[in-house]
């Protein structure tokens, strides 16, 4: 695949220049601008032709490559939304938008192209807005020339000097709170040739988010500032929700084909280490720049900052975009799945899929049902029992089923079962007590001795606990029951717990 896209990229540039696109350095070493095609040349003169309405996406979306020869005027028509959206199941966020999205449109140029940028800001906001593109040469990339009030729209222009992918953001005081409600996304300013070819290309941006309830705690959360001042995020999130690209929604390919992903990071304070589990990165232009780096299993992007990830598909499964510092993945919600679809290539990989066991609900299989149990707690204060044995279904899968399995037999020796165990069964606050605390030292379940470790649970919610211990109670021949959100806050409520572990 790497020949595919080399072979592809030096035939366009042959045609271009005449020379390899990974540029050389000067005799001396040092690049100079002029080597990596910098803005010095990236002025193609005067635009051409009638002005081009841009075509803006929506995420996952990105606009179709540029394919024009010269440059031309575009016109960029962007409006900020002040937006209610779900950052969670069953959790709200007052999220501040370039064009009703987070992250904002996907904007795309050409090297050379002079952009007319209207920026507007729809009458029901409540803030004044702006925007800095970092792809913009001039001061505050555009800042200051399109503060823009509720309900106005600003007009400013630039010439698109330099190629690559870069980051725009709202640049208005305080500009971390405008940032870390999602005022980011991507502008590609291609070069004039474009880019390689590839089959599907995806926008998926990072950011991190501030509530002042805790993870995945339920209702409408607001923005905490002193967690953002302490870089201390709630969530860590691709594409601005936790379900946004997970499910039904995950990013869909086929083997054979080649994917490219832009992905940017909005920050306001997290590095990105961006990886996809499964997947080597054939070419990664790290930094969103013009070089190119091959063979790449995790590239860092700043906040800030962007790249563009090219890899071929081999093999079918789910393949989850993360961020590798993990505890962001599993805990903080910086997960994506990409689903591919195709023929097994037993020769490359032998099979045995494992992300029920591995991802659990955020693999999004019964993704549905842990919303539904999630929204009836909001509607109507409390789940059925139907809806929590459902959600729970899904939840153990991810978290539990790894050492219980799936079945709720344990290992022999290792992990008690579940399963008419009668340790489960005997005491219902000791259970919750189990899962939320963990276990350690001997215990007897069925008539035979474990003297294990099982580590706590607390980073459950209490909702997620209750539903877990409810579809326990009602499946493999277990006695029924229930056990509900409150029934765990009181055993939370009653744990001591070392500053700081608590959820
Ligand atoms: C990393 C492995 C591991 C995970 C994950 C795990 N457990 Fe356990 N669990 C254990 C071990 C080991 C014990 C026995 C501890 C001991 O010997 O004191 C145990 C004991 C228990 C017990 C009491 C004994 C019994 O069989 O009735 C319950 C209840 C329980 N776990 C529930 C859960 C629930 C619910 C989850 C998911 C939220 C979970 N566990 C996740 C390893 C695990
Ligand atoms: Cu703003």
């Amino acid at each position: 695949m790497r020949k595919l896209i080399v072979v592809s990229l030096a035939t366009v540039f042959a045609a271009a220049s005449g020379c390899d696109r990974q540029p050389k350095p000067a005799e001396s070493g040092v690049a100079t601008p002029a080597d990596t095609g910098g803005s010095a040349k990236g002025d193609f003169g005067p635009p051409q032709g009638e002005p081009i309405k841009a075509v803006l996406t929506s995420p996952p979306l990105v606009p179709p490559p540029v394919d024009r020869k010269q440059p031309a005027k575009v016109i960029v028509e962007l409006e900020v939304r002040e937006l209610d959206m779900e950052i969670s199941e069953g959790v709200r966020y007052n999220f501040w938008t370039f064009g009703g999205t987070v992250p904002g449109s996907f904007i795309r140029v050409r090297q050379g192209d002079t952009v007319e940028f209207h920026l507007k800001n729809h009458p029901d906001s409540k803030m004044p807005h702006n925007i800095d593109l970092h792809g913009v040469t001039g001061p505050g990339g555009g800042a200051s020339s399109s503060f823009t009030a509720p309900g106005h729209e600003t007009q400013f222009t630039f010439k698109a000097l330099n190629q690559g992918l870069f980051v725009y953001h709202c640049a208005t005081a305080p500009v971390g709170m405008h940032v870390a409600n999602g005022m980011y996304g991507l502008i590609l300013i291609e070069p004039p040739e474009g880019l390689p070819k590839v089959d599907r290309e995806f926008y998926v941006m990072q950011g991190d988010y501030y509530t002042v309830g805790k993870y995945r705690e339920k209702g409408y959360q607001a923005f905490d500032m002193q967690k953002a001042i302490d870089e201390n995020p709630t969530y860590v999130l691709f594409n601005g929700a936790e379900s946004s690209l997970v499910g039904d929604k995950a990013l869909k390919a086929n083997v054979g084909e080649t994917v490219r992903l832009y992905v940017g990071n909005g920050g306001p304070n997290l590095v990105s280490s961006f990886h996809v589990i499964g997947e080597i990165f054939d070419r990664v232009q790290f930094e969103g720049g013009t070089r190119y780096q091959e063979n790449v299993q995790t590239t860092l992007i700043p906040a800030g900052g962007a790249a563009i990830t090219d890899f071929r598909l081999e093999v079918p499964g789910s393949y989850v975009l993360v961020d590798h510092s993990i505890f962001r993945a599993f805990n903080k919600g910086a997960l994506a799945i990409l689903k591919v679809d195709g023929p097994e290539n037993k020769s490359i990989y032998s099979g045995k899929e494992v992300d029920i066991d591995y991802l659990g609900d955020k693999a999004g299989s019964g993704q549905a049902a842990v919303s539904e149990a999630a929204q009836a707690t909001v509607t109507s204060g409390a789940p059925t029992r139907e809806q929590q044995i459902a959600a729970g279904k899904t939840l153990y899968s991810g978290t539990c089923s790894v050492c219980h399995q799936v079945d709720g037999a344990g290992l022999p020796n290792v992990f008690p079962p579940l399963a008419k165990s009668d340790y489960f069964a005997q005491d219902k606050e000791r259970a919750i007590n189990a899962a939320l605390n963990g276990l350690q030292g001997k215990i007897t379940v069925n008539g035979k001795e474990y003297n294990s470790v099982m580590p706590p649970m607390s980073q459950l919610n209490n909702d997620e606990i209750a539903n877990i211990l409810t579809y326990v109670m009602n499946s493999w021949g277990n006695p029924g029951g229930v056990v509900t959100a409150g029934d765990v806050a009181k055993v939370r409520a009653t744990t001591k717990r070392p500053e700081g572990a608590a959820h």
